[in-house]
């Protein structure tokens, strides 16, 4: 399928809808002579465009509206700016971003802005307490903003083992928990404050439970632990808990009736798409439900070349997420 975005490279798309249209936040992939390695330092974008459309079925060229945030224009951070997410509340949007601030350290950052396509005005200071990277937020019905975040290897995750504010660096690089036994490591999950600028709370591990045996996926079970990429909806009442496997590039959700789980592991979304990296978000846009990924087919696979696309999906009648319309 022909991707959304063709204009310039564009990846982990989060979707929000705003003034009634589609508002896509990605990361600004650009071409590099960094190689390729598992520390993902070939994503070396620099700025963020943001993109809106007021139809997805037939697909309208969405509308580019520009570079809304850029490294110079962030007093903490040096390079690297990854997956963003965008919120509203109180009359104001809020971007949110990861970027390595000047130790090299993944932080996460919050601008400012009036209307959904900016410009939006970065905060002097990364969020207190934030680490690791690709954070999505998700505002319930009672008004309360909650943030998830966190991916492994390039991520950082892993360096977090021995406390939200405990930064380890002999984990810092491709690697993670293993061995028999071993539980994986959940996203992070915190509620917003009323401002939206920081945490309100205690930074939260997200479980994402084995349906069979009631206990955390294991470190090992590749096909199904959280990598990266965390997201989060609703349907019906339930809370949908969607991430990246990584290694393995799936794309697989978990359920809870709880925003903050524990999730209970429910299957797949999508299947490997071209290039390393799988991600993210899922929005409902005049009463059906769109699955936004990227994937390398406009590069012809270079993996730090991504191309946002878009695809309808369903829930089934047990809940299950299908891409194909169930009977
Ligand atoms: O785009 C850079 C990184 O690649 C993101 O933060 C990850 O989720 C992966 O897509």
């Amino acid at each position: 399928m022909a991707p959304l975005i063709t204009n310039i490279y564009t990846a982990d798309p989060s979707a929000h809808v705003f003034e009634g249209k589609v508002y896509i936040y990605p990361s600004h992939d650009r071409e590099t002579d960094i190689k390729f390695n598992d520390n993902g330092d070939q994503y070396d974008m620099a700025d963020y465009h943001v993109f809106s459309t007021s139809s997805l079925d037939p697909q309208e060229t969405p509308t580019d509206h520009g570079v809304v945030l850029k490294t110079e224009d962030i007093p903490w951070a040096s390079k690297q700016l990854w997956a963003p997410d965008a919120a509203y509340k109180n009359g104001k949007y809020y971007l949110y971003f990861p970027a390595r601030d000047k130790q090299g350290i993944f932080r996460i950052g919050v601008a400012v802005g009036d209307r959904p396509y900016g410009p939006f005005k970065a905060e002097p200071e990364p969020i207190k307490g934030s680490y690791s990277i690709d954070p999505a937020t998700y505002v319930d019905d009672d008004g309360q903003a909650y943030m998830y975040f966190g991916g492994l290897w390039g991520g950082q995750l892993q360096c977090y083992q021995k406390g939200n504010d405990i930064y380890d660096p002999e984990w810092a690089g491709p690697k993670e928990p293993t061995g028999e036994g071993v539980y994986s490591m959940g996203a992070r999950a915190a509620k917003l404050t009323e401002d939206m600028k920081e945490f309100d709370g205690e930074v939260q591990e997200i479980q994402i439970l084995d349906p069979e045996t009631k206990k955390p996926i294991l470190a090992d079970d590749h096909d199904r632990r959280f990598f990266e990429a965390a997201w989060v909806h609703k349907h019906n009442g339930t809370y949908y808990f969607s991430y990246s496997t990584g290694d393995t590039h799936f794309l697989c959700y978990a359920t809870s009736d709880n925003p903050m789980g524990p999730f209970t592991y429910g299957g797949r979304i999508l299947e490997p798409v071209l290039g390393w990296t799988t991600h993210h978000s899922t929005v409902k846009f005049q009463d059906r439900w769109w699955l936004f990924h990227h994937d390398c087919e406009l590069s012809g696979g270079v993996d730090h070349l991504r191309s946002v696309q878009v695809k309808e999906f369903y829930h089934d009648k047990d809940g299950k997420i299908v891409l194909g319309k169930p009977e």
